[in-house]
């Protein structure tokens, strides 16, 4: 189950070339920081970086609404000034974890690391539906971001509704900032819709539209893209919340840990919809030895968890392990949320590879 995959090719693009999609998983060094540096943040494009500038930039709020309007970015950071709301937010790719699956589901071939913990400031989207007077009939808003291209043989731009209640979520942000910078290219900018809790593909990078609909919305990113579907069968709905699921930060794998001494093992927690994480533990299984540690649900033993940054960051642990006897070890992770959610012995396959989060696992060998 090593993660192989720090250097990948798939679909990968450079950072300038504008007509590719640029895809990239954070480095697992910048996983140790609780803030997720902006240039480390893991990438995921469809279509390549549209080119918009803050001076063009407008958004534009219609469908059922009463009062229709746009809005550009200057009017939008002076919003900011009076309602800025900022949250750490952990972002998730849905198919992060998805080379675990057997057999491996078509898609990126993501390790564990499509995802990071930024701090975003914006503006809640509340208030400027407000402003539009949605009607009552509405039932989602349908985000659109400026990018476009060809899926499944169809031109499409990326869109992506959310529910009117997650919509207007005091937490859903238009967010201009990330870890106080103005936003990067790569990520959004000038703003993105960010959407704590809910897996990344609801976050819209270069945002330019939103618009009430009284129908579900079906384009391709929510009806056949980035939905579960268990066989080849009927989709069963896009994704929506982040499972609950841990990473092993320390140590890196296949590192040599001597008998006797402590080693820190320690990791990343997160859930989604804002649910805390309530436990992690940590077990070692010694290949060479048939006991001890082994099968089941026995030698779980409880991580030290650090408060979060916020409601939406995820959350530090560490377990102090002190290897008595040489061998192959592989060290485990389980996170379990407020909610009882706890992350599954193995990956739990679908068609297109979503939420992915078994238990968390690290080689290392005792010297
Ligand atoms: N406009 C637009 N927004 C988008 C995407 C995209 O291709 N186009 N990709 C989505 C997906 S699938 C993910 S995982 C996140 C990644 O955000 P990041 O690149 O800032 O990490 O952006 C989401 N927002
Ligand atoms: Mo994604």
């Amino acid at each position: 189950m090593a993660d192989s995959s720090r250097v990948w090719c798939h679909g990968l693009g450079a950072r300038d070339d504008h007509d590719r999609p640029y895809n990239a998983q954070t480095p697992s060094a910048a996983l140790a920081e609780p803030v997720t540096p902006v240039g480390a943040f893991f990438v995921r494009d469809h279509f390549g970086i549209p080119q918009t500038t803050p001076r063009r930039w407008r958004l534009r709020l219609g469908g059922a609404v009463s009062a229709p309007f746009g809005i550009g970015y200057d009017e939008l950071l002076a919003m900011e000034r009076r309602e800025r709301r900022e949250l750490d937010v952990v972002m998730e790719c849905a198919g992060n974890g998805r080379s675990l699956m057997t057999p491996r589901p078509p898609g990126l071939p993501w390790g564990q690391r499509a995802v990071g913990c930024a701090h975003f400031a914006g503006v809640p989207f509340r208030s400027l539906a407000t402003r539009a007077r949605i009607e009552p009939t509405a039932l989602e808003i349908v985000f659109t971001g400026a990018d476009s291209g060809t899926v499944h043989g169809r031109r499409t731009v990326f869109e992506r509704s959310l529910p009117l209640a997650v919509a207007l979520h005091p937490d859903t942000l238009l967010a201009t900032h990330m870890n106080g910078e103005l936003l990067a290219p790569e990520h959004g900018a000038p703003v993105r819709l960010v959407v704590p809790g809910r897996y990344a593909v609801a976050d819209v990078k270069w945002l330019v539209g939103a618009r009430a609909v009284t129908v579900p919305f079906t384009g391709v990113f929510q009806a056949e893209d980035y939905v579960y579907v268990a066989s080849r069968g009927t989709p069963e709905g896009p994704v929506t919340t982040v499972r609950v699921k841990s990473l092993i930060t320390a140590p890196e794998p296949d590192t040599a840990v001597r008998r006797g001494h402590e080693v820190t093992v320690r990791g990343r927690a997160w859930s989604g919809d804002g649910v805390p994480v309530r436990r992690v533990e940590v077990r070692s299984e010694c290949e060479d030895d048939g006991d001890e540690d082994r099968g089941g649900d026995r030698g779980w033993r409880d991580a030290v968890l650090e408060p979060p940054t916020g409601p939406y960051a995820w959350t530090g642990w560490s377990y102090r392990w002190t290897p008595q006897r040489p061998g192959l070890y592989r060290l485990l992770a389980r996170a379990t949320d407020e909610r009882g959610d706890t992350q599954p012995p193995r990956a739990p396959w679908n068609a297109h590879g979503y939420g992915c989060n078994p238990v968390a696992s690290v080689e290392v060998v005792v010297v």
